[in-house]
């Protein structure tokens, strides 16, 4: 039987991975894109997949409930036969405002996105699909926030760590968690929470911190950092718990294709490992050969290039540190590993080569 798919946020990391796996088995997956002022449509990281003919995109946008119940009624439309076959179809929702510290600057239009968009994008389905469809949500870890403990090095995050959420993304994640748990209990969809822990890949929005230091140390391995500037970091002691983001599309599908109806629950996507900003910033400069000497602390703090010892690489600016910061998430993904046999296998290190190796290409393409 057909195996059809709605992916929201296909232009995303994390969408453009999944589609292409999707499409690698010839699953028909119906795309949500939205409009952006610069260019129509943001489709640079699945340029390479836009001609596959299983592949539908459409036009929506999580701001707006009416052009999410269009793109709801649209795919109906076009599958509702494969559908009377007992069929089912997988939603993979992936789309929000995903930056947190940008949530402290537009907190309501991250409430509209990532909380009530998911509660427009859950009725749309009923409505038209009833309960053929399963629904994956994009849940965070930064639902736990800063853990409440006496302990210098927290333990790791469980499902059953007690939630703290502390941003405006945080908290409209919180709500849509618990929409979908709200969800799955009072009409008996099949919807999971993956609770994924950060994790990049040489298609990271430029924005977010391993990609900014990815960029920046291939810009100075090929001698092209503009004005010989150095990279303005802001919070440096956070520590994460980093993976692979190519690996978590995997697990996303793990957990949408449990079977056993008394089985569908949350799950925590983590490596088990966790490393400060600092030590990120270390690790790449390590790949190309230059070794990061620190002084000063806190504000203060910079890097320079201990083989010269004048290069500034690294510059802490105030104005990046968030009004709340969370400074230290690592998960322990046990559950998923005992229950549906996923674990993470990416070593930072490798992650990290890999994105910077992408970025120097890049740069060499002149893109
Ligand atoms: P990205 O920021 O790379 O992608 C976000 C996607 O959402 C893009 O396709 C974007 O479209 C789309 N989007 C944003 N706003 C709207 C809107 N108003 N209407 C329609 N589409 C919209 O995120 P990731 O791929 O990294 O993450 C995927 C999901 O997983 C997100 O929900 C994120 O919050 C969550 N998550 C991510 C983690 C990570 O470490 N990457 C960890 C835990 C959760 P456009 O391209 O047009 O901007
Ligand atoms: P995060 O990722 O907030 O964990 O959210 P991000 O890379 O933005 O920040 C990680 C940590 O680095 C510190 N930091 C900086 N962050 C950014 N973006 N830019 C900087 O210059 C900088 N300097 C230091 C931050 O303060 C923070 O502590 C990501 C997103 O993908 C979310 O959508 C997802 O839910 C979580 O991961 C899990």
């Amino acid at each position: 039987m057909k195996k059809i798919a709605i992916i929201t946020g296909i232009t995303g990391q994390d969408g453009s991975y999944l589609a292409e796996d999707l499409l690698k088995e010839d699953v028909h997956v119906f795309g949500g894109i939205r409009r952006s002022a610069s260019s129509p449509y943001n489709l640079q990281r699945i340029s390479h997949l836009v001609d596959n003919p299983n592949l539908k995109l459409i036009h929506f946008d999580m701001m707006d409930a009416c052009s999410i119940e269009k793109f709801v009624k649209t795919v109906y439309d076009h599958v509702q036969d494969v559908l009377l076959l007992g069929n089912y179809i997988e939603v993979y929702h992936l789309a929000a405002q995903s930056h947190v510290g940008d949530s402290f600057r537009i907190p309501t239009v991250t409430h509209q996105v990532n909380a009530l968009g998911v509660i427009a994008l859950l009725e749309s389905l009923r409505t038209h699909f009833k309960n053929n469809f399963r629904f994956y949500q994009a849940s965070t870890s930064e639902l736990f926030g800063n853990i409440k403990t006496n302990s210098k090095t927290p333990k790791a995050i469980t499902e059953c760590t007690p939630f703290n959420p502390e941003s405006p993304y945080a908290i409209a994640k919180m709500a849509a968690y618990l929409t979908v748990q709200n969800y799955r209990k009072a009409y008996g969809i099949h919807a999971v929470n993956g609770i994924l822990f950060n994790h990049e890949s040489p298609r990271r929005g430029m924005d977010f911190v391993t990609r900014k230091i990815t960029n920046y140390v291939a810009q100075y391995a090929l001698n092209r950092v503009p004005g010989n500037r150095p990279l303005q970091l802001g919070n440096l002691k956070a520590r994460r718990d980093w993976g692979d983001a190519r690996e978590y599309v995997t697990a996303m599908r793990m957990m949408i294709g449990e079977n056993d109806d008394n089985k569908i629950t949350d799950y925590i996507v983590a490596t088990g490992e966790a490393y400060s900003v600092r030590t990120f910033v270390q690790l790449a400069f390590q790949k190309i050969g230059v070794m990061v000497e620190w002084s000063g602390t806190n504000s203060r703090q910079k890097g320079r290039n201990a083989d010269n010892g004048k290069d500034i690489l690294i510059e802490v600016n105030k104005k990046l540190f968030r009004p709340v910061d969370v400074l230290y998430l690592i998960g322990d993904a046990s559950k998923i590993k005992n229950n549906l046999n996923w674990e993470a296998t990416v070593p930072l290190k490798h992650l990290i080569s890999d994105m910077v190796e992408n970025d120097i290409e890049l740069l060499k393409k002149g893109l």
